[in-house]
């Protein structure tokens, strides 16, 4: 085990008690792998405390005795942003027990809560008010409301509400010292000087622990109209998507690509899905539109592409109709992450682009891979509708960490470069974490890099908040 403080346990028990402590290494062992197995490591001990007070007093401990802290939510995390260091030394600091949802209020279209309830908890309590709370993922019935901030995530809905950071009005955050940042507020308008939300926001538990937030609602939804299309090209895609964007309006909720390789994929390694369409097309779009008002969704979307058909923007169509098949067209989208763990190891990007840049994006990016390795399996897919693709590269399960690190190097650079080009993020949803950290200060500029260094050495001076992620 690393150096740990002599009085550090006893002072965390005294802390958080027994049930706030994890000291058995079997019991310790979930919080020290992340979900993709691609990390592990060794915490002294993980600590759950059972509300704000706790945190802070865990907080002040670790400050006084420089111990360094790894906030943990679900664990769900892609970039291993949330997996301690091998030395032993690291507390895993878990929200799982913070998970009361504190205040709902329908007139102000806010739900403030604690930091380790679950996203679908919190759908759920939005929908028994009758409001809807938009941030949706494939991990939601995991992933706590915590690391969504924490990591500023996408997901599918993106292009109608906006990321994380949009959903959220307020938040109270417990400083690397010990002391309370109350910041709860329930305001659509604050310009009482620097936005210290925002700071914490994305921050990936380097700032401080966050430990409740005020959640913005919106108008719940009460009719869809869900379709899956094949199509020749992703050109073709991005051009259906401006015209449904014109036509659909605000009505647009999701817009979802994969190609034919993440399709096969999937067919391949998740059980009981089918293809919805057919015929063979190198791509295909998950649509959905939703709207308050009931009538009219399905011949919009019916209207909108049989208009892209007749233009040969698109090869085929499947309108949902019924909540079966919407669901099965859900679920082969949402099976991409559990068929690539099965089928290989995948070099992960998650890169965002100016929309109207990604057909180029892809083609160059494609014969830059295929220069260096005419044999790589590309798995393109993602969140079309707002720019953002994983254009992820799968090697053979047996690869060894050895190679895959060296490959994970080689095909970033090639990647990220075209990236840079298009003035693109090398990280749109998942956070830096460990996976993209010296990629991020490789293509982040002086300016930029000292800044956000200045502001991590200011707030956070004993360097203990998640050591070796993001900076
Ligand atoms: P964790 O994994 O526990 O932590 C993530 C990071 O946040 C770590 O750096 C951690 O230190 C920090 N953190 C966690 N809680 C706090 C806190 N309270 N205060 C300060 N720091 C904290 N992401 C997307 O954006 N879009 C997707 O579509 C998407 N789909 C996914 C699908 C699957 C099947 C899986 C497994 C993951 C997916 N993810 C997606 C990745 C992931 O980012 C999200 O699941 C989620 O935002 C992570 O939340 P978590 O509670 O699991 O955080
Ligand atoms: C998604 O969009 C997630 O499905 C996971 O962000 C992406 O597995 C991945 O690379
Ligand atoms: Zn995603």
């Amino acid at each position: 085990m690393g150096h740990l403080h002599p009085d550090l346990l006893q002072r965390l028990h005294a802390a958080v008690g027994d049930a706030g402590l994890v000291s058995d290494s079997q019991a310790k062992a979930p919080y020290e792998t992340d979900w993709l197995k691609k990390w592990t490591g060794r915490s002294s001990i993980v600590v759950r405390p059972a509300d704000t007070a706790q945190t802070a007093a865990v907080m002040r401990i670790c400050h006084e005795t420089h111990t360094p802290v790894v906030t943990q939510g679900g664990n769900t995390g892609m970039s291993g942003g949330a997996t301690p260091d091998g030395s032993g030394a690291q507390v895993v600091l878990s929200t799982v027990r913070m998970n009361a949802i504190r205040a709902l209020d329908p007139l102000n279209d806010t739900l403030t809560c604690e930091a380790g309830v679950l996203l679908a908890n919190i759908q759920a309590a939005a929908q028994a008010v009758d409001r809807f709370f938009p941030l949706s993922l494939g991990a939601e019935g995991s992933c706590t409301i915590g690391g969504n901030l924490a990591t500023n995530a996408g997901g599918i809905a993106v292009l109608r509400y906006g990321n994380t950071r949009e959903l959220a009005l307020g938040l109270e955050v417990v400083l690397p010292d010990g002391r309370v940042w109350d910041g709860l507020r329930a305001l659509r308008k604050d310009n009482t000087g620097y936005d210290l939300r925002d700071l914490f926001i994305g921050s990936e538990g380097t700032l401080g622990v966050i430990t409740a937030a005020v959640l913005k609602l919106h108008p719940r939804p009460v009719a869809r109209a869900t379709a899956w299309v094949g199509a020749r090209d992703i050109d073709a895609l991005v051009g259906l998507l401006a015209q449904l964007r014109a036509t659909c309006g605000e009505r647009l909720a999701a817009f979802e690509m994969m190609s034919a390789e993440s399709l096969a994929l999937i067919l391949a390694h998740v059980t009981d899905v089918r293809t919805p369409l057919a015929g063979a097309h190198a791509f295909h779009a998950l649509i959905e539109l939703a709207d308050t008002q009931g009538d009219g969704l399905a011949a919009l979307l019916e209207g909108g592409l049989g208009d892209a058909l007749e233009q040969g923007t698109v090869q085929d169509v499947a309108v949902s109709v019924s909540g079966a098949q919407t669901q099965s067209f859900w679920k082969i989208r949402e099976g991409i992450s559990q068929a690539q763990m099965r089928a290989g190891k995948a070099v992960k990007h998650d890169i965002a682009l100016p929309i109207s840049a990604i057909a180029a994006f892809a083609h160059e990016a494609e014969a830059a891979l295929r220069a260096a390795q005419p044999d790589v399996r590309i798995i393109n897919f993602g969140h079309l509708g707002d720019g953002n693709l994983h254009y992820n590269v799968l090697l053979p399960l047996d690869t060894t960490p050895e190679v895959l690190a060296a490959t994970t190097a080689q095909f970033n650079r090639i990647v990220h470069d075209i990236v840079a080009a298009t003035n693109g993020s090398i990280s749109a949803e998942h956070g830096v974490g460990q996976l993209r950290r010296d990629e991020l200060r490789h293509y982040k500029s002086e300016v930029e890099f000292d800044l956000m260094m200045r502001i991590k050495q200011s707030l956070d001076p004993n360097q203990i908040m998640n050591p070796g992620k993001l900076i």
